[in-house]
């Protein structure tokens, strides 16, 4: 038996990127515990890092390629199974042109680097429109704010949670998620901080949440109806002329149409939508405007949402116009060490062109997945014939899933690059599973620039892959090579671009990426290549001096820095990144005042007497780890939570199973009566639904739960920005005679 040893990684399950320690011996991972030094997590971590066991270890979890046959799945080769994808979708594109196949990638992709590098690629490889992402059930809302407001989809402001007074969170639940465009592991110890130098935590959200429960002040929002709160704040502070914009005011444009905007509302009917009293709202304003050190946060719950677009982007206003964005305590934004807002990111673009049966705008290249089904179902030109699956499960986590299972079932092709036999993976052809997380290095290249601290941490493989696996990397790589389209030269070129990430791998890339980045100064502006011609000693010397070379970052020395590498707090640099055509701040957007004429029409319409919303648990991460028993372990946790009030007048007790239905969908599931959920709101978590034929997950099926996108309806989208809305889905609710 050989001795044990300890491995120190970040934790890839998550936005809060924790430190963990794993002991193992002989490939056997013997404990995963919490890393007390690194720089970011300081010893934080939660029950899903010891998962990555479960993970790594699955017997369930794919090995090898398998192709569905019409007596099961069987093993085949990879030489088979890509020679098959790449005669299949050659075909439907030979029939029916590029648009026919269409790709969508799940939340996995960002936390995964060699995926991370490879995928844009892929994408530009098969030429599609019909490109979709986790991004619009997600963060679409913040990305089309900042690109409106700043100019760059990615320049997305991070709560100073570690150095503000006021912290108001609207519609996130940090304690039990980690945190999101917020990487701040250990959430509850920074909000214990908080408190203790005097400062506030106030939550906004229908449900009294983890996060709530730990808030000096809880404020029970009705669904949807945030944008009508965050109009009564800036009504109060412009009409008691307390706008100040701070350093911004001269880089800013548009306070004067937000002004005008905001003011045509009447604050006493703003106020009465959001349930909460005018003067609660009054004070909040005001409270804002005197704390120098104040921030308004919004995540999930805020921006998949009805008015999503129009949230967001008030949100941002708000801080600005108290100025507390990017300000110290405020909202700002972080630099990380490969900042994907210099060279490597797009900008982004909005409405270049639209999705066929629905004219839904597409952003920065990508099109609603709410819209995916129906551009698989409904005939014509144009419609979907095949599709790529990278790191996702839309069957469980986008709108009106059992409307895609049945689009999914008549593809003409799918394939999958995915761990796992699921919900919609058991609709592909071939599953391609790569190595396990354990198997690869780590970098977090996307969300090391929203953590609320700048660091940098590279995570060396744990273990050498099995014979034969194939990273998720490779096996893109392999894609985009088999699948690449474009003609002559361009075709060349894209395959020798593509062929960089390949031949290098991950590691190199990255370092290359680290070396010339703000905190690689040894390579910036290929000085060292200069530095190292013969009479150039003087450069070398400057070059080497330490204040130049205040991180020096790469591989190798994150690698040999295991708790990572702490770059410091946030700084303020808005102004110096704000990449908008004329480089100034714009407030007020086109798009953006224009959608309030949706807000006010809605104003005035009727309010549905049940809204359903979401939740998630700690002990869970989207629809993917529930094939963990330690996990799942417990009191069942798929279970729809309603206000005593609702459940009496419905003749529901506590535990009974209840049917809820949607405009879409139906599903049973026991209830929870609790005073926890708002009157007028029941919340049944996401992630759940794996009763589903042909999955080959043995736990999750034990604990199967049911799917809450079965209930939310695809067609209900934030209409600026195309969210899907899953918060505040009309419901009704009833008692069932049989039980659970
Ligand atoms: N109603 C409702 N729906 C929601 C939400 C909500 O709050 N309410 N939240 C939304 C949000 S924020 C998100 S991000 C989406 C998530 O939506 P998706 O990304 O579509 O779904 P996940 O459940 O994250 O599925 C991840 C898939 O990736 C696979 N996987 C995991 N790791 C890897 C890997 O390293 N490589 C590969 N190739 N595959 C891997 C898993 O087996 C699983 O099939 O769900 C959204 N859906
Ligand atoms: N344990 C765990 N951690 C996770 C995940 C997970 O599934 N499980 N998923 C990861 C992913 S992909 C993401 S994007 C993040 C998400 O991170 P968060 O956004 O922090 O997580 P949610 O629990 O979705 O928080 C949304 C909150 O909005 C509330 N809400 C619903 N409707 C409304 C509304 O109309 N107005 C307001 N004000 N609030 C509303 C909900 O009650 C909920 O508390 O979490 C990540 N971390
Ligand atoms: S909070 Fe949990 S899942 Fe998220 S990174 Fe930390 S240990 Fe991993
Ligand atoms: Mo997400």
């Amino acid at each position: 038996m050989g001795e044990a040893r300890l491995h120190h990684r970040t934790c890839s399950i998550c936005e809060a990127m924790c430190g963990i320690v794993v002991e193992h011996r002989d490939g056997e991972i013997l404990s995963i515990k919490p890393d007390r030094e690194d720089v970011l997590s300081r010893g934080h971590i939660c029950p899903k890092a010891l998962a990555l066991k479960d993970l790594h270890e699955d017997p369930d979890r794919l090995r090898q390629p398998m192709r569905r046959t019409a007596t099961g799945w069987k093993p085949v080769s990879w030489d088979e199974a890509f020679a098959e994808v790449e005669r299949r979708i050659g075909d439907i594109r030979a029939r029916h042109g590029h648009d026919a196949v269409a790709i969508y990638a799940g939340n996995p992709t960002v936390h995964n680097l060699g995926a991370m590098l490879a995928i844009g690629d892929f994408i530009r490889a098969v030429r599609t429109r019909n490109l979709y992402s986790a991004t619009s059930v997600d963060q679409l809302p913040h990305m089309v704010a900042s690109y409106a407001m700043f100019g760059h989809q990615f320049l997305l402001p991070v709560p100073d949670v570690d150095r503000t007074q006021l912290f108001v969170c609207i519609g996130g639940n940090p304690v039990a998620s980690g945190g999101s465009i917020m990487g701040a592991p250990g959430f509850e110890k920074r909000v214990a901080a908080l408190k203790a130098r005097g400062g506030r935590f106030v939550v906004v959200d229908p449900r009294r949440t983890e996060s709530a429960a730990i808030a000096d002040e809880y404020l029970p929002i009705r669904p949807g109806t945030d944008v009508f709160l965050l109009l009564a704040l800036l009504h109060e502070i412009f009409t008691s002329e307390r706008a100040s914009l701070g350093l911004l005011a001269a880089h800013a444009d548009g306070l004067g149409a937000l002004r005008d905007a905001v003011l045509r509302f009447d604050p006493t009917a703003l106020a009465a939508r959001t349930g909460l009293s005018s003067e609660r709202i009054v004070r909040l304003a005001r409270e804002l405007c005197d704390e120098p050190r104040a921030l308004v946060y919004g995540r999930v719950g805020a921006c998949t949402q009805e008015f999503g677009g129009l949230v967001l982007w008030l949100i941002y206003c708000l801080n600005a116009v108290t100025s507390h964005l990017d300000r110290e305590g405020g909202m700002m934004f972080a630099e990380p060490a490969v900042d994907l807002t210099r060279a490597y990111g797009s900008k982004g673009h909005y409405g270049k062109f639209r999705s066929r049966v629905r004219q839904l705008p597409e952003f920065g290249n990508e099109l609603p997945v709410a819209a995916l089904a129906e551009e698989m179902l409904t005939e014509g030109e144009g419609r979907i014939r095949a599709l790529v699956t990278f790191a996702g499960n839309p069957v469980l986590s986008t709108p009106n899933g059992r409307q895609l299972d049945r689009a999914l079932a008549g593809l003409e092709f799918m394939v999958s690059v995915d761990l796992y036999l699921n919900e919609t993976t058991r609709h592909a052809h071939l599953i391609l599973p790569p190595t396990s997380p354990l198997e690869h290095g780590h970098y977090d290249i996307a969300l090391s620039g929203f953590a609320v601290r700048n660091v940098a941490k590279y995570s060396p493989p744990l273990f050498d892959r099995p014979a034969g696996a194939r990273h998720d990397h490779e096996i893109l790589g392999e894609l985009t090579l088999r699948l690449g389209s474009a003609p002559g030269l361009a075709r060349w070129r894209a395959q020798a671009k593509s062929a960089i990430p390949r031949l290098l791998g991950p590691a190199r890339v990255l370092d290359l990426m680290l070396r010339t980045g703000a905190y690689g100064a040894e390579y910036r502006g290929g000085l060292k290549v200069l530095a190292s011609l013969p009479g150039l000693g003087a450069l070398r010397k400057q070059l080497a001096d330490p204040d130049r070379r205040p991180a020096g970052l790469s591989v190798r020395r994150l690698a040999e820095s295991k708790h990572g590498v702490d770059l410091g707090p946030l700084r303020p640099n808005l102004l110096r990144r704000v990449a908008t055509r004329d480089r100034r701040v714009q407030l007020a957007p086109p798009a953006h005042v224009a959608d309030l004429e949706r807000a006010a029409s809605a104003l005035q319409s009727p309010v549905p007497s049940l809204l359903l919303i979401g939740r998630r648990h700690v002990r869970s991460n989207n629809s993917w780890l529930h094939n963990s028993q330690r996990l799942v372990k417990g009191k069942p946790r798929c279970t729809l939570l309603i206000h005593p009030d609702d459940a009496a007048h419905r003749g529901i007790d506590d535990g009974a199973t209840v049917r809820v239905r949607s405009r879409v969908g139906e599903v049973q599931v026991r209830a929870e009566v609790t005073t926890d959920i708002s009157p007028g709101v029941v919340s049944l978590p996401h992630g759940w639904g794996h009763d589903r034929d042909g999955i080959r997950l043995a736990v999750a099926s034990r604990h199967a739960g049911v799917s809450i996108n079965d209930l939310v309806d695809d067609q209900r989208l934030d209409a600026l920005t195309g969210t899907a809305v899953l918060n505040g889905t009309p419901v009704e609710v009833e008692a069932t005679a049989a039980g659970p």
